[in-house]
């Protein structure tokens, strides 16, 4: 039997509302399985045959395979496609068939034939289902209609749109301040929806719009424009496929943005240096077979995709890239290129504190710090010096921790210091999540708007919008708490797995008056639901879109800051589905009657909504013309300029001390919750995750071979895992296997969402407020209550 995932062993015994009770989880969050498990080394190159083969099965198991295989030769396209639902990363002109495994999953999770229907829900209970694992939720396919929740049967019932949106517009109106409601959003979000449902909140009256970007790259947009005065990013393709190093820090390019597995073997292939920063050596890091090239698959060519790898110690790369930087002025002692004065000169403020802070910072900080030897740093440095051009990208192994921000801001101080900023094959590179979670932000899904945009939204669409700062996704769990926040939209995602410390969420939505969820599946956030509780289906990014205007394309922005238009082509799920924006502007209406704002007009033709986003948004002039180009448009950036619109007017150097990254306490572990190869976020496929050669097991800790046997552990055996929050608390699981893994000593990882339960509450960054994901303190032990 285990502990639970959902209880803090001080609430064992008391039941929780929508989430799975003890022993329902059979090794996870995936598909219910009685295989044993296994676990072996995973030798082979990422993307090719295997990830074919894995396609296949998927397309499969949604009952499509031949529309799956059609679909892919739309899938980003770039005159009559749609963008992938997947990842962020940009497409690629110069790839005829831009596609890869995972996006193909992704879209045909959304093609799938299954459906969920009033009969569906007559027959099960909310109880009845929350004892479902989460991929059995999704697995039955697409919503249908409006759902709500009546609690005399604890039954989801059909319900009208017009009805559903009036039960949204009483509680809302109903509230004594817009600010106890919050409206979240996950970042596959279009453009337009995007806008319309943030100016929806703030001429409601709330800046509460917390968004996924809360988890993944607050850290990012804030130590992007404390120093540079852009939250983005300012490399693109070009400069990837420009550059002579590049170097990958955090981020399992294989699974979680595979098209990047071209770009970097071209980079290998053309001689440039691909050095991966990561306590794994992840299967995008040794080799590939170029994902779109079918003659490659069919030879079995693979080309490399790393130059060297450096295991970092989990939070060390702010300690090494300063010990680059130390490098880097050793070098310039002697040889007066090493550095760039006259950009330092020209465009930078606060080298000369900079340089001291490094030179004070020894050595043996350095390598403690980092978890790397001296030789280590010093070869990094040496690819960094004898580089031209440099890219330096990241993603959640650097994001998620308490030092994110000092740690990307480390980077930008590096990348300063050579010119590497503003010119060709140079820059900062972010890789974003959601396939449109930078444009949400782009559009105004932010919590803490500034000031110009807000005035400028006001001018144009003649509303007063709030100024006090907003609620993020952590402040909103505990506004459900405190009873400060009653009313809970989703568009879109799955609030409840996706944030962490799983038990304080569920009992914070479980406290709401009413909790909305707009969805194009079935998940757990449906089922831990508020005293009254609606699902409404929406059109997924695939499907026609038609409205009075005719039909009607959205747009997205990719990690690179561009914007394309995105028009579906399938036919809907169901004939009962809503567009996210027409939801939205029914929401608006039902709670803002006299609202001088067209909703409807806006929902008739989408070009309206553009032409008023070219009037509040910088860079989206001419935005309905713009976005029709194949490839639409890049956003402009004074930054990739050299345009630094910090207070200064010049790029600022940050002058961080280095944290102390080493958990107090011999047996303590800094445990990291990631995706496994086979799952999108909280949408989990299978229990494989087939690059690092696990089969069928989620409940897992993978763990250095010594630090096993300091614990009596043989591999596999049953453990519990007992986190100690910042605040001290402790949360626990038991039953999980640990299995030996390439990981240095004293760092562990396991999966997300899982492992969310061990996230306490209180465990964010003082730095970005995101949650602390990369690294919980853990102790692991032999199980004591075997299952
Ligand atoms: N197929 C697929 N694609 C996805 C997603 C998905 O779930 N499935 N999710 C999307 C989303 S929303 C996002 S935000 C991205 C996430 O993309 P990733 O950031 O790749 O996501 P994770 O799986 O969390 O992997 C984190 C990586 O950082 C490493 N890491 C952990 N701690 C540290 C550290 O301290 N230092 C360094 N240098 N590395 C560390 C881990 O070993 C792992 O390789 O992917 C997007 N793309
Ligand atoms: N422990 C731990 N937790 C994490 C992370 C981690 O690394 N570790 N990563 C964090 C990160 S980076 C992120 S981005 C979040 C992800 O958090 P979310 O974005 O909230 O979660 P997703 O799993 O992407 O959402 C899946 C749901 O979205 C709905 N959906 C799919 N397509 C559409 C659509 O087109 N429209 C609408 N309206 N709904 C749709 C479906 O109903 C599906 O069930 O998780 C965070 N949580
Ligand atoms: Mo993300």
């Amino acid at each position: 039997m285990t502990m639970s995932e959902h209880r803090r062993p001080s609430e064992a015994g008391e039941p929780q509302t929508g989430l799975m009770p003890d022993g329902a989880r059979q090794g996870g969050y995936g598909p219910a399985t009685e295989k044993s498990w296994s676990s072996s080394p995973y030798r082979h190159p990422a993307a090719g045959w295997g990830a074919a083969m894995s396609v296949g099965k998927v397309l499969a198991r949604q009952r499509l395979p031949i529309v799956g295989t059609e679909s892919m030769f739309t899938m980003n396209h770039p005159v009559r496609g749609y963008d992938c639902p997947g990842c962020a990363w940009p497409d690629d002109p110069g790839v005829t068939l831009d596609i890869c495994e995972n996006g193909i999953k992704h879209v045909t999770w959304e093609m799938t034939r299954k459906r969920v229907d009033r009969e569906f829900f007559a027959a099960h209970s909310v109880t009845e289902l929350a004892e479902w694992t989460d991929f059995d939720l999704e697995d039955q396919g697409r919503l249908t209609e409006p759902m709500v929740y009546r609690a005399a049967t604890d039954r989801y019932v059909p319900i009208s749109w017009h009805d559903a949106f009036a039960l949204i517009g009483v509680e809302l109106r109903a509230l004594d301040n817009p600010d106890e409601a919050a409206f979240y959003t996950s970042g596959r979000l279009s453009n337009e929806a995007s806008f319309l449902y943030q100016l929806m909140a703030r001429e409601y009256g709330t800046n509460n719009l917390p968004d996924c970007s809360n988890m993944c790259h607050e850290a990012s947009g804030r130590a992007l424009t404390a120093s540079l005065a852009t939250g983005k990013g300012t490399a693109d393709l070009e400069d990837w496929d420009a550059c002579d190093a590049l170097f990958i820090l955090g981020v399992n390019a294989a699974s979680n943005a595979p098209r990047m597995l071209t770009s970097l073997a071209a980079a290998v292939d053309r001689g440039a240096q691909v050095v991966h920063v990561n306590p794994l050596v992840e299967a995008g890091a040794t080799r590939t077979i170029v994902p779109h090239e079918i003659v490659d698959m069919a030879r079995f060519k693979t080309t490399e995709t790393s130059t060297d790898n450096l295991q970092v110690r989990p939070g060390g790369d702010m300690a090494l890239i300063r010990g680059m930087a130390k490098v880097v002025f050793e070098a310039a002692e002697t040889d007066p290129t090493a550095i760039d004065h006259e950009f330092l000169a020209e465009h930078t403020d606060g080298l000369d504190d900079y340089r001291a802070l490094v030179q004070s910072t020894g050595w043996d900080e350095l390598v403690e710090q980092s978890g790397l030897s001296e030789s280590d740093i010093r070869r990094a440095a040496g690819t960094y010096l004898a580089s031209e051009r440099t890219v330096i990208s990241w993603c959640l192994g650097v994001s998620q921790h308490e030092h994110g921000v000092d740690a990307i801001r480390e980077i930008v101080n590096l990348l300063l210091l050579r010119g590497n900023i503003g010119r060709l094959g140079a820059g900062p590179s972010p890789v974003r999540g959601h396939s449109n979670v930078q444009g949400n932000r782009t559009c105004g899904i932010d919590h803490k708007p500034g000031e110009a945009f807000l005035a400028r939204l006001d001018e144009v669409c003649g509303i007063e919008s709030p100024r006090a700062r907003g609620l993020d996704t952590v402040h909103t769990v505990a506004g459900m708490h405190a009873g400060t926040v009653k009313v809970f939209v989703g568009m879109g995602g799955n609030f409840v797995r996706a944030a962490p410390d799983t038990v304080t969420t569920a009992e914070g939505l479980s406290r709401c008056n009413l909790t909305v969820h707009v969805s194009t599946k079935l998940n757990r956030s449906h089922l831990v639901h508020g005293d009254q509780a609606l699902i409404l289906p929406c059109l997924g990014r695939t499907e026609l879109d038609e409205q009075g205007g005719g039909v009607q394309g959205i747009s997205t922005e990719d990690a690179m800051s561009s914007v394309q238009l995105s028009v579906g082509q399938r036919r809907p799920a169901s004939p009962h589905l809503l567009s996210e924006p027409a939801i939205i502007a029914g929401i608006a209406r039902a709670t803002m009657p006299d609202s001088p704002t067209d909703w409807e007009g806006y929902v008739d033709h989408y070009d309206r909504i553009r032409d008023v986003m070219a009037r509040v948004l910088p860079g989206f002039e001419g935005f309905n013309e713009l976005v029709r180009r194949p490839y639409g448009f890049r956003i402009p950036q004074p930054a990739r300029e050299r345009d630094f619109r910090t207070p200064s007017g010049k790029a600022e150097f940050s002058l961080a001390g280095l944290p102390d990254v080493i958990p107090d306490g011999d047996d303590v572990l800094v445990l990291q919750t990631m995706r496994s190869h086979d799952q999108w976020n909280t949408t989990i496929y299978s229990n494989d995750d087939r690059y690092r050669g696990v089969k069928n097991i989620r409940e897992l800790i993978l763990m250095n071979a010594k630090d096993m046997r300091d614990r009596g552990l043989a591999e596999g055996d049953l453990v519990d895992i007992v986190a100690t929050s910042k605040d001290g608390s402790q949360r626990s699981v038991s039953g999980f296997r640990a299995l030996e893994y390439n990981v240095p000593r004293g760092a562990a990882a396991g999966y997300m969402p899982e492992l969310n339960v061990l996230i306490g509450a209180a465990d964010f960054s003082e730095q970005s407020d995101q949650p602390l994901m990369k690294s919980l303190r853990v102790t692991v032990t032999p199980s004591a209550s075997p299952r």
